[in-house]
């Protein structure tokens, strides 16, 4: 069995005290090698400082080409998603079957291990490690190793504290063109320098949609992709057109086929890691589960929090009585996108551009017609959808039109 640590972070940057850390418990547990997993950044929490993902990997490389027992894996930042450690453990257990794993989490994260995503399935798979910082906080550490042990946890808690190191505070100082002597690793400032990292102006300056689009894009293929900007441009100009938030159209048109191409089971996985039921009819309808997958993806994965953009993404496929102005410029922009040419592709143009609701009877009568003809199960909320229309058309046209 070889033995190996698994040690995630943002290294941002990679610091002296990541370094002593793992070449800490490498010694004491013998360990083969430590393998520096440097983690994905959701878009809206990248601060204005932070560095991009392609550097903070660099810094990682350049520190494990100095030490023999570290490595580097872009597993996590090539998911282009925020991961479980779960997830990457169980990836690289299936990878290296005759390894033991060692995960090594600093001293914050140690003691917030058990709320951890499927934290049973992290203990089983791996032996749980942590360093105490220089002259604080080992006595606590210990005790809750000890309260996991006696749960049935391995866990090892280094007896020799490490410096603790601010990467905060090695940003400030890159940023104020102060050494970083001591701070990083050999290699690392001149990096910092030569790259003009963490200086003003330096940030990432792609916009969240910019990166949307990066990440959509290695995940759907070509004709998904191309689908995916035309129907955000769709729905920018019909938001435009009848008072809905242009921007958040544009976003949610960016994302809201995100798990289009991604294969159905992977999609039941993530529902089932998020406890999104389906209902019976959404089980058979394997075309339908994208929109709850994505919007799954999107809260938990993207970290994304707008409920409007969640919303529309959710009922993009369906539709339902109730929809909101945004949902309902989504709804129909799938239809109207640019890439769209079924035949009466310009009466449905038409259509939107005149009214929402109008546009959707229109869209919803086709879809039922086309799931009807394959004999397929039509959804409620379609249905629900398009009743709400009828009926209010029945009564004048009152309701609905500016929900
Ligand atoms: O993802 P897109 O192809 O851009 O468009 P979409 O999200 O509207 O998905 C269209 C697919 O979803 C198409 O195969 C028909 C299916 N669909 C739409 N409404 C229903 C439905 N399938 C079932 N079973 N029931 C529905 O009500
Ligand atoms: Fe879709
Ligand atoms: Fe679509």
């Amino acid at each position: 069995m070889k033995k190996m640590g698994l040690f995630g972070g943002t290294y941002d940057p990679i610091h002296q005290g990541h370094v002593s850390l793992a070449l800490g418990l490498a010694e004491a547990l013998s360990l083969d090698g430590v393998v520096l997993m440097p983690t994905f950044v959701p878009p809206h929490k990248i601060k204005e400082s932070m560095a991009p993902a392609e550097h903070r990997l660099a810094m990682c490389r350049l520190v494990a080409a100095q030490h023999p027992v570290l490595q580097v894996s872009d597993l996590e930042l090539a998911r282009e998603g925020a991961s479980f450690t779960v997830d990457t453990l169980e990836a690289l257990c299936r990878t290296h079957p005759d390894t033991e794993w060692y995960l090594i989490t600093g001293a914050d994260m140690f003691t917030t291990l058990r709320t951890w995503h499927r934290f049973e399935d992290i203990a089983r798979m791996a032996v749980l490690c942590t360093v105490p910082r220089a002259g604080t906080d080992t006595a606590r550490l210990q005790a809750y190793a000890a309260a996991l042990e006696a749960e049935g946890c391995r866990c090892y808690v280094h007896p020799c504290p490490v410096e603790d190191i601010s990467s905060t505070e090695v940003r400030r100082r890159a940023a104020a063109g102060e050494s970083l002597a001591g701070l990083v690793p050999p290699g690392v400032e001149e990096y910092i320098r030569r790259h003009g990292l963490y200086r003003d102006g330096a940030a990432d300056t792609r916009t969240r949609d910019q990166q949307f689009i990066e990440i959509i894009r290695s995940r759907l293929g070509d004709y998904r992709f191309r689908h995916s900007l035309c129907v955000a441009q769709e729905a920018r100009r019909l938001a435009r057109l009848h008072g809905a938030d242009p921007d958040k159209a544009y976003t949610a048109g960016i994302l809201h086929d995100i798990m289009k191409d991604t294969d159905p089971n992977a999609q039941l996985q993530i529902l089932e890691d998020f406890g999104i039921l389906l209902d019976g009819l959404e089980r058979q309808s394997p075309t339908l589960w994208h929109a709850r997958s994505g919007e799954a993806f999107l809260r938990h994965i993207l970290c994304i929090g707008d409920e409007d953009v969640l919303r529309a993404v959710r009922y993009h496929t369906t539709g339902r009585a109730g929809m909101t102005l945004l949902e309902q410029v989504l709804f129909v922009a799938d239809f109207t996108s640019a890439d769209r040419d079924y035949p009466d592709v310009d009466v449905m143009r038409r259509l939107a551009d005149e009214s929402l609701t109008a546009a959707i009877k229109y869209g919803i009568d086709y879809t039922i017609r086309d799931l009807l003809d394959r004999d397929r199960a039509v959804h409620p909320d379609t249905v629900a959808a398009y009743n709400e229309i009828v009926l209010s058309e029945a009564n004048g046209g009152q309701a609905n039109e500016s929900k």
